[in-house]
C-alpha cells in the first residue's frame, strides 16, 4: 500500500496531490532589478510535481532586501516576471505560493536604497554575515523603525500580496522565521522597544497580527501560510522564553484561520528540537501543519502516518532533484546537492540536475 505521504490533502479550495512541499529556497539568481526571468521559470516548472511549491523569499520592498540577486515583488516588472513563473508551474499542473520577505537588520548598506542603514525594531547590530557583490561581509548596523514606518511596512506587505495575486500565485507564505524582520519583532533579544510594538508578548506579536490582517484582506485566509523557526538562532536571534513567545504568535496565526503553519523544527538546517516542544507549539494552531528540517523519505513517511505532520517540506533534496516526488514514491536514488552552486550563478547547479531517465546536462 502506498504511504499517505503520496496522498492528496485539501486546504479549502486547493487540493495538493501529495504532501511533499518544496521549501522556500534562496538561490540568488534574479535578473537585474531583482526580476524573475527565464532561468527561474525553468527551475520552478521543473519542480511542478511538488504538492506545493513555496517560492524563495521575495522582498516586499527595496528596503526588505538583504542579499544580492534575490527577487522582489514590489513593482510591475517583477510581477510580470513572476507571472511567467506561475503560468509555467500551472501549465505543468502545479501550485505555487509566494514567500513574502523583509530581512530587517540582516542587510548591508550597499543593498539598501540610497546606501542607508537597514531597519529593525531596535538599533542592535546582528553578529551575522550576508553576501553582496564583493562576497561575504558582516551585516550593517540597523536603525530603529518609527511607528509611522511600521504602519508603512504593513502596507508594503499588503501591496506585495496584491502583487502576488496579480502575478498568479495561489497564495502567500509570510516569512516570519530565521531572524528576519518579523522574527526580530517577536523576540525580546532584538526587540527592546518601549512603545506598543515592544515589551510584553502581546506587544511583540502586534506587528505579526497587523501583517496577517493585511494579507488576509487580499487572499482568503486559507491561502495564507506562515513560517516560524522558534528553536533557531539563525541570524543571531534569541528570546528569553521562545515557547511562550511562539505559543502566542502561533495562537495569533490560528485566530486568522490560516491555511497552514510551517515550522522549522530545530536549528535552521541543523539539529531538531525535542519532539515534545514541537508538538506543544503545533497544538496552538488549528489547521494544517507543515513540518520542516532535515526530513528524508523514511522520516517524512513516518511523520505523516503518525499524524505528527500533515505536510513535509524538503529543501536541499528539491534543489538536486526536480522530480523529487517521483523519486520518493519509487524509492529511487537521489542526486546529491552541490552546495557550491546553492547561492548565485546561472544554470549550473540550478536547472541542470537530471530527472530520472534523463542524462546530466
Ligand atoms: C540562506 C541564505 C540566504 C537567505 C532563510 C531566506 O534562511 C533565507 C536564506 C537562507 O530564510
Amino acid at each position: 500500500m502506498s504511504a499517505k505521504l503520496f496522498s492528496p490533502l485539501t486546504i479549502g479550495t486547493l487540493t495538493l496531490p501529495n504532501r511533499i512541499v518544496m521549501a522556500p529556497l534562496t538561490r540568488n539568481r534574479a535578473a537585474d532589478g531583482d526580476v524573475p526571468h527565464a532561468l527561474n521559470v525553468e527551475y520552478y516548472a521543473q519542480r511542478a510535481s511538488a504538492g506545493l511549491i513555496i517560492s524563495e523569499g521575495t522582498q516586499i520592498s527595496p528596503e526588505g532586501k538583504g542579499y544580492i540577486a534575490t527577487p522582489g515583488i514590489y513593482n510591475q516588472e517583477q510581477v510580470a516576471g513572476w507571472r511567467k513563473v506561475t503560468d509555467a508551474v500551472h501549465a505543468k499542473g502545479g501550485r505555487i505560493f509566494a514567500q513574502l520577505w523583509h530581512v530587517g537588520r540582516i542587510s548591508h548598506t550597499s543593498l539598501q536604497p540610497d546606501g542607508k542603514a537597514p531597519v529593525a525594531p531596535s538599533a542592535i547590530k546582528a553578529n551575522a554575515k550576508t553576501f553582496i557583490a564583493s562576497g561575504f561581509v558582516d551585516v550593517s548596523a540597523p536603525r530603529a523603525l518609527e511607528i509611522a514606518e511600521i504602519k508603512r511596512i504593513v502596507e508594503d506587505y499588503r501591496k506585495a500580496a496584491e502583487n502576488a495575486k496579480n502575478a498568479g500565485f495561489d497564495g502567500v507564505e509570510l516569512h516570519s522565521a530565521n531572524g528576519y524582520l518579523i522574527d526580530q519583532f517577536l523576540r525580546d533579544g532584538t526587540n527592546k522597544r518601549t512603545d506598543e510594538y515592544g515589551g510584553s508578548v502581546e506587544n511583540r506579536i502586534r506587528f505579526l497580527g497587523e501583517i496577517l490582517a493585511a494579507l488576509t484582506s487580499v487572499f482568503p485566509a486559507l491561502r495564507v501560510g506562515v513560517r516560524f523557526s522558534p528553536f533557531s538562532g539563525f541570524g543571531d536571534i534569541s528570546d528569553s522564553d521562545p515557547i511562550t513567545t511562539f505559543g502566542a504568535a502561533i495562537a495569533k496565526a490560528s485566530e486568522f484561520g490560516l491555511g497552514y503553519l510551517h515550522l522549522v523544527e530545530g536549528q535552521t538546517g541543523g539539529p531538531r528540537a525535542p519532539a515534545a516542544d514541537v508538538a506543544r507549539l503545533r497544538s496552538r494552531f488549528k489547521g494544517v501543519y507543515l513540518a520542516n528540517n532535515g526530513y528524508d523519505r523514511g522520516s517524512a513517511i513516518e511523520a505523516i502516518e503518525s499524524g505528527a505532520a500533515d505536510l513535509v517540506a524538503f529543501g536541499r533534496p528539491f534543489i538536486a532533484n526536480p522530480d523529487l516526488v517521483e523519486r520518493l514514491e519509487r524509492d529511487a536514488p537521489l542526486n546529491e546537492p552541490k552546495p557550491a552552486t546553492f547561492y548565485g550563478g546561472g544554470a549550473e547547479g540550478y536547472t541542470d540536475y537530471p530527472a530520472l531517465g534523463t542524462k546530466a546536462a
